[in-house]
């Protein structure tokens, strides 16, 4: 009933949740676009990209044949720099600053801001940017990873190749003054090469001297491996999410329900959900099931570090998957 509904909302409210129905960023899907006609320009190769990418996975490939003889504290470490540079996607970039699904004290936007140079996948304001065109454009030439050009294209060719002309100009138009206004944001902006130097590459390789590690078994493992496992388990969200799983939520669109890249991805699986409901903190219905990114901002809230969550209410989500859902959902 209504009384009930109201009461629910105020008592969620009072734990620092709060049930939203709309973005307040320039996020939303635009149904308004279409594509242009006419052919694509031709793939300009960035070869620079090429062989770096190409590099990295095979120092990772070389990094794996090191796992056997490392210290089992060298392990661990790799570990926690995963954790640490997933947090700095997920939670980092990904919830708080292309999405504002949550607010973020300054002490936690720094620490997301050092995972997030921890993880190389730009800084915060190009991939932020990109991210929105994503959301708002999907599917099209203005979606940077557009999944309509294939598994290759959307997983890493797109980080090969210039960019079509439509991501840039209606990129161009996108709201990104919330991004301009942030100054944890402008800061990495501004020494990004030197912080992912320091956060990447040096302080993964050197943490695990302490006890003892060659300093190339550093470099290897919690270094270029666990980057490019970060990597990776990223663009699957781009590339795997957009192609199998279900769509409870909306089956009109490609983002698609995998449980095996939310395991990779800290949480980042659940993905025709989270393009039905960008602005929802957990990108998820189901809280911390395979979502330890939910998990931690939720320990965020309770240490005061963070607060303002955004998720969707239960009337609206019944409503949309009634409405535009694959019937696969078990919500009820
Ligand atoms: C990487 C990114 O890996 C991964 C992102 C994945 C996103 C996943 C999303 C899924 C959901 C979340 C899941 C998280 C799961 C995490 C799990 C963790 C375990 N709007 O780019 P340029 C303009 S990076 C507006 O150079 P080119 C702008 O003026 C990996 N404007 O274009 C710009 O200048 P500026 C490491 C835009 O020349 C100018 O155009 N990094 C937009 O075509 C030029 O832009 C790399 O590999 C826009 N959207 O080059 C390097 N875009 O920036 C990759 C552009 O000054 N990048 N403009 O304002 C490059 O080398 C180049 O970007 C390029 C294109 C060659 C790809
Ligand atoms: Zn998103
Ligand atoms: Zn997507």
């Amino acid at each position: 009933t209504e009384t009930e509904t109201r009461n629910h909302r105020a008592g969620t409210q009072q734990n620092g949740v709060a049930a939203a129905e709309a973005s307040t960023v320039d996020d939303a899907f635009d149904d308004t676009y279409t594509e242009k006609e006419g052919p694509r320009p031709p793939m300009r190769l960035v070869w620079r990209n090429i062989i770096a990418m190409s590099l990295l996975h095979l120092g990772a490939l070389y990094g794996i044949t090191l796992v056997p003889s490392a210290h089992a504290l060298t392990l661990l470490w790799s570990v926690v720099c995963y954790l640490i540079s997933a947090l700095g996607v997920t939670a980092g970039v990904h919830r708080l600053w292309s999405h504002r699904s949550y607010k973020a004290s300054l002490p936690l936007r720094i620490f997301l801001a050092l995972g997030n140079s921890m993880a190389f996948e730009n800084d915060i304001y190009e991939w932020s940017r990109d991210h929105r065109s994503h959301h708002k454009y999907s599917e099209t030439n203005a979606d940077p990873h557009n999944a309509k050009r294939g598994f290759f294209f959307s997983h890493v060719g797109w980080l090969l190749v210039r960019k079509h002309p439509d991501v840039i100009e209606k990129g161009q138009k996108l709201d990104v003054s919330d991004l301009r206004a942030d100054a944890v944001v402008m800061f990495q902006r501004r020494h990004y090469k030197l912080s992912v130097v320091l956060m990447c590459f040096v302080v993964p390789s050197v943490v695990p001297l302490l006890w003892g590690e060659a300093l190339a078994v550093g470099y290897f493992v919690p270094g270029l491996l666990r980057y490019a496992v970060v990597l990776n388990a990223t663009w699957l969200v781009n590339s795997a999410a957009h192609m199998w799983g279900y769509r409870p939520y909306d089956k009109s669109i490609y983002p698609r329900e995998n449980m095996l890249v939310a395991l990779g991805a800290a949480g980042e699986g659940f993905h025709n959900y989270h393009h039905t409901f960008p602005f929802d903190y957990s990108t998820s219905e189901y809280g911390w099931r395979l979502n330890i990114t939910t998990a931690f901002i939720d320990l965020m809230c309770l240490l005061g570090l963070a607060s303002d969550r955004k998720k969707v209410s239960k009337e609206t989500l019944l409503a949309r998957v009634q409405r535009t859902g694959d019937s696969s959902a078990r919500s009820g």
